[in-house]
């Protein structure tokens, strides 16, 4: 029977099914370190799959005769990739099925910063509501304003959408490649970094994390953003250096920041948590019941077809071993 390590909390249906067709080995937290668990565990083990976990040489070089990590996320910068190719592990992801929930929860950030949702909605039930509302209550217009999104892939490109035809915006993106196919569907505009930063009233963070978007949005790029824009990030953390985000909040360089990510998750004790014009969310992005269902099941597919010694459908390393 193949071995297939389980390193996160996965799906339960999943975990069943998995159970049933191959000797599962789960790692937990309450059982102690666990890097240590997956370094004795991978030892043996045909498959990995889970998420949210940094899988590099330290906790992967016992492994004798792994096949494949299957990750039950879009991103793989939790993967050292060049160390999987060495090795001849495949890494396979689950693109798509959440591109639509994603680009939602990018919409609901963008919301929520523009109008102060979460800091008006304790405002109101502290009982602050005690008079018409001021300057300090109002927020900034989403219908018709410049939309500049940096990263149109897939859900760069399905909040491009909605900007567009749900709000009349006027889209401008930043990718590391032009898209003209996009261009023509959104009426959305190529920019250069700076350009999208000071033309934009909402800038939106969609890019993978790479070494070319590690701390992409520094000091120089916020002082470029102009003083009623939101920034929103539903990429990962380490793309926006997280002190000059906070320094410019505190400034009231820009109007607000809606965020998903953080360059340390979870979030803890974050100066983040003093500030009113932040909306904080704890990486949501993909997390309804239906979509991490189905990120789940393509995890599950993209497994069991490597462990039946077939080419997964989302692979993200290199084709070896074809
Ligand atoms: C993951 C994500 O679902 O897929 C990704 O890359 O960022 C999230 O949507 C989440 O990290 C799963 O644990």
């Amino acid at each position: 029977m193949k071995k297939v390590l389980v390193f996160s909390q996965i799906d339960a249906d999943i975990l069943a099914r998995l159970q049933s067709q191959y000797d599962v080995v789960t790692v937990h937290p309450k059982l102690g370190d666990v890097n240590q668990q997956i370094r004795e565990a991978v030892r043996d083990a045909d498959g990995m799959i889970g998420a949210g976990r940094l899988l590099n040489a330290e906790n992967l070089a016992p492994a004798e005769k792994l096949k494949i990590i299957s990750s039950v996320t879009v991103g793989y910068d939790n993967y050292d990739v060049d160390y999987l190719n060495q090795r001849q592990i495949w890494l396979s992801n689950t693109p798509h099925v959440l591109t639509e929930t994603t680009a939602d929860l990018a919409f609901t950030l963008l919301m929520s910063a523009a109008r102060q949702v979460p800091h008006l909605d304790q405002w109101t039930k502290q009982g602050q509501w005690k008079r018409t509302v001021g300057a300090a209550q109002f927020g900034v217009d989403v219908f018709g304003k410049t939309l500049g999104i940096i990263g149109l892939g897939n859900i760069g490109a399905a909040i491009a959408r909605r900007g567009f035809h749900g709000f009349n915006m006027n889209v401008l993106y930043h990718n590391r490649r032009e898209k003209p196919e996009l261009a023509t569907a959104f009426n959305a505009r190529y920019c250069e970094l700076n350009t999208l930063l000071q033309q934009s009233d909402f800038v939106v963070v969609a890019v993978d994390l790479n070494a070319d978007s590690q701390a992409l949005i520094a000091a120089a790029e916020l002082a470029n953003m102009q003083k009623h824009a939101v920034l929103v990030n539903i990429s990962r953390g380490s793309v926006i250096d997280e002190q000059a985000l906070i320094h410019a909040l505190k400034e009231k360089q820009i109007f607000a920041a809606g965020l998903d990510v953080y360059q340390k998750e979870p979030l803890q004790d974050s100066e983040l948590f003093q500030l009113s014009n932040v909306v904080t969310l704890p990486h949501v992005g993909s997390a309804t019941e239906a979509t991490r269902q189905k990120m789940s099941e393509l995890a599950y597919q993209n497994l069991e077809v490597a462990l039946a010694g077939q080419t997964p459908r989302y692979l993200v390393n290199e084709k070896f071993g074809q």
